[in-house]
């Protein structure tokens, strides 16, 4: 996409040395769980807010309004990227391999939706469903099946030119990828230049000693990166060192996107993780005015 002037005077892609700086997405997350035929409206607002791409959180593939959903995306001019979010049962490193083999298919339907949406990049804790093996260490077994079921993944992400970045998660959700350094070292042994690391900066404030070194230390392997502040607040408002985070992601000449991951309060939306996290008092537009302010606010400047 070509680079162009914000409203308020700030060329977004362009850092002050003119040097092209990471793009900037939201996630839909901060409105809702479920998008739906309801929620196209949106893309017009998102690409008026200035935000390049919009993130589609995505549980069951066929759930989501793909054609129509595409031509938003299209007609708007935004990039999708796409969170993949497991449904309990669906496990890629459980122990039986029937539950393995049907995990195996439901990924390769996430790679074809994502591929008929648009989408270039699939992301999420796509190794197992959120809840899983929160009360004990993964094993050996677990990775190694970790390992097979990416490595199997990878023709279909080749046969849709899609990049898979896996995202680690903090030790309340599951066990397996809790840091940086762990799915660094998974997708070295998956081998596959196509599969990179997600870095969620909620789930690094929780796990990495410091983030903005665990994040220099992927170098190449950072495929995306969700910008989630330490409550999935507005960006800026707690504190997650973003400042420190962002002159990282500029030293490294990092071109990927940073999409913004929080959790908006909607009194209309019952089925978003806000009903349920979110202060009353911020809004999903919130999240996404106040949170892209912010972090334009420190790509523009020497930090
Ligand atoms: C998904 O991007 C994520 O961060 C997870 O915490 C969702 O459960
Ligand atoms: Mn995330």
């Amino acid at each position: 996409m070509s680079t162009r002037a914000s409203d308020d005077g700030y060329d977004i892609y362009k850092t002050q040395d003119g040097g092209r700086s990471m793009k900037l997405g939201i996630s839909a997350f901060a409105w809702t769980r479920s998008f739906g035929m309801k929620h196209l409206s949106w893309l017009p607002k998102v690409r008026e807010y200035g935000f390049e791409g919009l993130e589609i959180p995505m549980f069951r593939p066929r759930d989501l309004p793909v054609a129509p959903l595409r031509m938003a995306f299209e007609s708007n001019e935004l990039d999708c990227t796409v969170c993949v979010i497991l449904p309990s049962g669906v496990n890629p490193i459980d122990a039986d391999s029937d539950v393995r083999r049907r995990a195996l298919a439901h990924l390769v339907e996430c790679v074809e939706v994502a591929a008929e949406l648009g989408a270039r990049l699939l992301g999420g804790p796509v190794y197992a469903p959120i809840g899983y093996a929160v009360e004990r260490r993964s094993t050996e077994e677990e990775w190694k099946r970790a390992i097979e079921m990416l490595q199997r993944l990878g023709e279909k992400l080749d046969e849709n030119r899609m990049r898979l970045a896996v995202e680690p998660v903090n030790r309340s959700e599951t066990s397996l990828l809790r840091t940086t350094e762990e799915a660094r070292r998974l997708c070295a042994e998956i081998g596959n230049p196509a599969i990179g690391v997600t870095v969620d900066t909620f789930h690094a404030n929780i796990e990495e000693k410091c983030i903005a070194s665990s994040i220099e230390r992927l170098g190449p392997m950072l495929s995306h990166l969700h910008l989630s502040e330490n409550d999935r607040g507005v960006p800026g408002s707690g504190h997650v060192p973003f400042p420190e985070i962002v002159a990282t992601l500029r030293k490294m000449e990092y071109e990927g996107y940073g999409v913004i991951e929080g959790f908006g309060y909607a009194a209309d939306e019952p089925d978003s993780p806000g009903a349920l996290l979110a202060d009353y008092a911020v809004s999903p537009e919130d999240i996404a005015l106040r949170g892209l302010q912010y972090i334009r606010s420190l790509s523009v400047r020497e930090c």
